[in-house]
């Protein structure tokens, strides 16, 4: 059984779309506590980091809310770095940008391996971003790469190797992400991957490439999900996980007993249908923690 520590990012300042800073509430509202307790852990909430609404920090900066973004994941970072050795963080999200906080956090920890569960790479930098919009960014920010305001959150030095990165979901990746997936060495798996080959062997995969860490961070992306399942998210991209592949996902991890922190990011109440989105992330969130059909 573990303790829980639970830590709300209500960040949007890194999306496209707004909505997202209130996916901490819904995932609350989903009984994300009681159904962990339920399992037999127990939680402290820490309640949320302060972030700064759009409105109010919005600069003439190419990235328009980078110091806000910057200072909420300095925040996040900083909380982490004082949980107890033996916690078992979980960040809710807020967009996908918060991870630059929560694994800037975790890392202090130990050498972490991350698992990034998720249809986008996430892997941009200020030159190569189609959009702009940070949360396309934090695995290139957490390697080293982009905006010095952002690649020194938690401190100088690059928070994560290549070789400590799999992706697995993805569908929908930038030419300049390819590029530097290719040029890094990072490994990858496809929702083609997923479709030739079976959920469990891709993850049995995965799980073994980052069997070297001292800790291992889940970074898990609502829109991994297939919209049909998951609509309350900020880029729904077709053709994503199916309802018992995730959870198959979860369990195996669940069984490896290595998983250490884990970030619930993207759910975005505006686009959801009734708070389905953010019930399936408790879902995933309890069978990654322990829940078993028999
Ligand atoms: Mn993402």
């Amino acid at each position: 059984m573990r303790n829980v520590h639970l830590l709300g990012i209500p960040m949007d300042l890194g999306a496209g779309r707004r909505g997202v800073d209130m996916g901490a509430s819904a995932l609350r509202l989903a009984r994300l506590a009681r159904t962990l307790e339920t399992l037999g852990h127990t939680i402290h909430d820490h309640g949320n980091v302060e972030v700064a609404p759009a409105e109010a920090t919005r600069s003439p900066d190419p990235l328009p809310y980078v110091d806000a973004i910057a200072k909420a994941c300095e925040r996040t970072a900083a909380l982490t770095r004082d949980f107890p050795n033996d916690a078992f963080p979980l960040f809710l999200g807020g967009d996908h940008a918060i991870s630059i906080g929560s694994i800037a956090g975790v890392h202090q920890h130990g050498r972490t391996g991350v698992l990034w569960v998720d249809a986008h790479a996430d892997l941009n930098t200020p030159a190569t971003s189609p959009s702009g919009n940070v949360h396309g960014m934090p695995v290139a920010v957490l390697l080293g790469h982009g905006d010095p305001r952002l690649t020194r959150v938690g401190g100088e030095e690059p928070k994560l190797r290549p070789e400590d990165v799999v992706y697995l979901g993805l569908r929908a990746v930038d030419p300049d992400e390819r590029t530097m997936i290719r040029d890094l060495g990072i490994k990858a798996f496809t929702m083609t991957d997923i479709d030739q080959r079976g959920i469990a062997d891709v993850a049995t995969e995965a799980i073994e490439h980052l069997a070297g860490t001292d800790r291992l961070h889940v970074s898990f992306d609502a829109d991994v999900l297939d919209p049909d399942l998951a609509p309350g998210v900020g880029t729904p991209v077709p053709g994503g996980l199916r309802y018992r592949e995730a959870h198959l996902l979860m369990e195996m991890l669940s069984d490896t007993q290595r998983v250490t922190s884990l970030d619930l990011v993207e759910v975005n109440p505006i686009l959801d249908l009734r708070n389905r989105s953010a019930e399936i992330l408790v879902e995933m969130a309890a069978s990654l923690l322990g829940k078993k059909i028999l």
